[in-house]
């Protein structure tokens, strides 16, 4: 074999390898052809094996041409690699990178009920006045959503239109401890809590009760109350007169909040009143709450001693006072699950 005929298969083959290595795009295709030209199998490897058959004198010098050969190309295709890479990871990067300096998009988070959130408001301005917050089954007995209260057995708020009654499968419980119902009012709470607790005691119950109603707009079939007890010597209704006025002006940020006793019937007071406030002067009265002096029987079925105590106790719708606050003419909102409505807070 002529000497320049080797020379030229080397020469052609590295302008071969040469021109692909220039053309190639990517990693897989820069394999491909490392594998072709300088793998195992590959066309250098194929002159090497021709080595043999050329004469003596040029073997050494063929030999040692092929080896830098294959050395210069294995550093052209390592350099050509290198800098796919790093073509591969700016695009990527231009693709997918970050404007750090862009606005972020806000995520939107969850909040408070508005009913969750005056009832929150009507509970620190009570702690801030010495009262306790404490709370209540939603499932009640007959005895203490009416019985401890002295609210006899043919008492119209017993009638079944107002009373979410849960069936005993078993049998017709007679027991009124054992008989349950859904809570009609917060007011089992103050049965409950003086059997346990003696006085001097000041408590609020928030809690959500419910009602065999008709709903429209200032009625719903469940809403909130807040029971409020206050018993010790000589509590009176000027103390919750005293109480109500800072509550209330508190609550609803005003310097002076009017308030109106109007005679009002309860089983469980006595006197009972109905309570009115006003917010501004010329304007028309809001009815916000029943309230009164503990009724004696309601001591009693608790088991505190007559005429060693007394005591005032009320009962605050909570959603009515929500409307009041932020002006809702409609308390069926307040259970809608209706984002628009819900945002606004
Ligand atoms: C009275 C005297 C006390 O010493 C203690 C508590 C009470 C309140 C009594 N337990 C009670 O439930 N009275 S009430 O039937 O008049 O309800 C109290 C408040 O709950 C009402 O003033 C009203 O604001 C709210 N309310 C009643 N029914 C409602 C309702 N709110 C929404 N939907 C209904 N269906």
């Amino acid at each position: 074999m002529a000497v320049e005929n080797f020379d030229e298969k080397i020469n052609i083959l590295e302008k071969k390898v040469k021109e692909a290595v220039s053309r190639a795009l990517d990693l897989v295709r820069l394999d491909e052809i490392r594998v072709k030209y300088l793998g195992r199998k590959g066309e250098l490897n194929d002159l090497i094996k021709e080595l043999p058959g050329i004469p003596e004198e040029l073997k050494a010098h063929n030999g040692r041409r092929l080896n830098s050969v294959r050395n210069d190309l294995e550093n052209l295709i390592n350099k050509k690699s290198v800098e796919l890479k790093d073509k591969f990871v700016e695009e990527k990067l231009k693709k997918e990178g970050i404007d750090v300096t862009m606005p972020g998009r806000s995520v939107s988070l969850g909040h408070l009920h508005p009913l969750t959130k005056v009832e929150r408001r009507i509970e620190d301005i009570f702690q801030s006045m010495g009262f306790s917050v404490v709370f209540g089954s939603e499932i009640e007995s007959e005895y203490y959503n009416f019985d401890a209260l002295n609210i006899s057995k043919d008492h119209p708020a017993r009638e079944m239109q107002d009373t979410f009654w849960i069936k005993n499968p078993k049998s017709e419980i007679q027991n009124p401890k054992q008989h349950l119902l859904l809570r009609t009012h917060t007011s089992p709470m103050q049965a409950r809590y003086m059997e346990k607790n003696n006085p001097p005691l000041r408590i609020i119950v928030p809690g959500r009760v419910y009602r065999h109603e008709a709903t429209d707009a200032s009625h719903e079939i469940q809403f909130h109350q807040i029971e409020g007890l206050m018993v010790g010597e000589d509590i009176s209704l000027a103390n919750l007169k005293a109480i109500f006025e800072e509550f209330f002006k508190r609550f609803f940020n005003k310097k002076k909040v009017e308030i109106r006793f109007r005679p009002g019937y309860f089983p469980f007071v006595e006197p009972g009143i109905e309570v009115d406030i006003k917010l501004e002067t010329g304007s028309k009265w809001l009815e916000v709450a029943g309230a009164g002096m503990v009724h004696p029987k309601v001591f009693k079925a608790a088991g505190y001693i007559p005429g060693k105590q007394q005591g005032f106790a009320f009962g605050v719708g909570l959603d009515r006072l929500s409307m009041i606050y932020y002006g809702i003419s409609d308390i069926r909102l307040f259970y809608s699950s209706d984002f628009r409505f819900l945002k606004q807070f």
